[in-house]
């Protein structure tokens, strides 16, 4: 895998795993996949046959992708800039995708973590993923949260695995979004260390940053210094009416992107900044 100029997203555990196909089923972003499930069918296996995982376990995940440093750092060399994506709170994603970010810092790549925190009803997963979250954050340069518990409509989704679908298609959006700024100032855009994610979607592109801003994770009285990602191209009063919706909800000026189009609606992530006691 070349990387010249490119990034490239690191899936660790069953839910990196999981982020990452649904990925590549709609982008041709180079990924890897890093799992400790022998029938996962994952790039990098880190278990002998016939063990399925780390049962919750993230020092067992830290120490087999220990083992694996020089495969991930040789598979991960080329790429100027690494997205490192998990569930916290398991095992082998929450072990393993510190390494991935220590790797990739030390291969000089720009790193950013984008991760998941689980709901409150996984309280010991959750307690465990919060406490993972600083070893994360220490290397990558920027961290990106998502709260599952504050998933829009989470109230109404009665099964586990629709919320589970929902982090997956956010976090898919946001590392599209993530490795479009990556290759520009990522770091004077995003200066805050942690951010959370909010998304909406309309054929205007004002209505969708406004739906954006209704997000739970969005507390709009906090959301200085937004960074907005759109994926389509704006004419100067989309623009304009969309940066006016966002300036009068947050009294912040948004820095704005704009990537490559997808189709007749526009889709709006904000990256808004939190405070590391927020998360902690
Ligand atoms: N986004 C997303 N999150 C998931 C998925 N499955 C589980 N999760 C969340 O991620 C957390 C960790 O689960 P897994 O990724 O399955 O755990 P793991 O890293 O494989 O760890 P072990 O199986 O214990 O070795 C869970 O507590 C859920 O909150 C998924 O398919 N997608
Ligand atoms: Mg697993």
């Amino acid at each position: 895998m070349s990387g010249e100029g490119q990034c490239i997203v690191v899936g660790c555990g069953g839910a990196g795993c999981n982020t990452v196909a649904r990925l590549r089923s709609i982008s041709d972003m180079p990924a890897l996949t890093i799992n400790a499930d022998s029938v996962s069918g994952c790039d990098i296996v880190m278990a002998p046959e016939d063990v399925r995982g780390c049962r919750g376990d993230a020092d067992l995940g830290w120490a087999l992708a220990s083992d694996f440093v020089d495969e991930i750092s040789r598979r991960i060399a080329d790429f100027p800039a690494v997205v490192v994506t998990a569930g916290l709170g398991g095992g082998t994603g929450t072990g393993a995708a510190p390494i991935v970010a220590e790797c990739a810092a030390s291969n000089g790549s720009r790193v950013v973590a984008a991760v998941s925190v689980p709901m409150g009803f996984e309280a010991s997963r959750r307690r465990k993923a919060l406490s993972a979250l600083p070893r994360i954050s220490e290397t990558a340069d920027r961290t990106v949260v998502l709260d599952i518990g504050m998933i829009p409509d989470m109230d109404s989704l009665l099964r586990a695995d629709e919320a589970v679908r929902a982090a997956d298609e956010l976090l898919c959006e946001s590392i599209m979004r993530i490795s479009d700024i990556m290759h520009g100032p990522l770091l004077s855009t995003m200066p805050d260390r942690f951010y959370t994610m909010a998304f909406g979607e309309d054929r205007d592109p004002a209505k969708a940053a406004i739906k954006a801003l209704s997000a739970p994770m969005c507390s709009a009285d906090q959301a200085g210094r937004t960074v907005v990602h759109v994926d389509r191209q704006l004419q100067d009063d989309e623009r304009a009416d969309m940066v006016e919706a966002i300036c009068g909800r947050t009294n912040h000026y948004p820095e704005v992107f704009c990537g490559r189009g997808r189709g007749e609606t526009a889709g709006v992530m904000l990256f808004i900044p939190i405070l590391a006691h927020e998360v902690f």
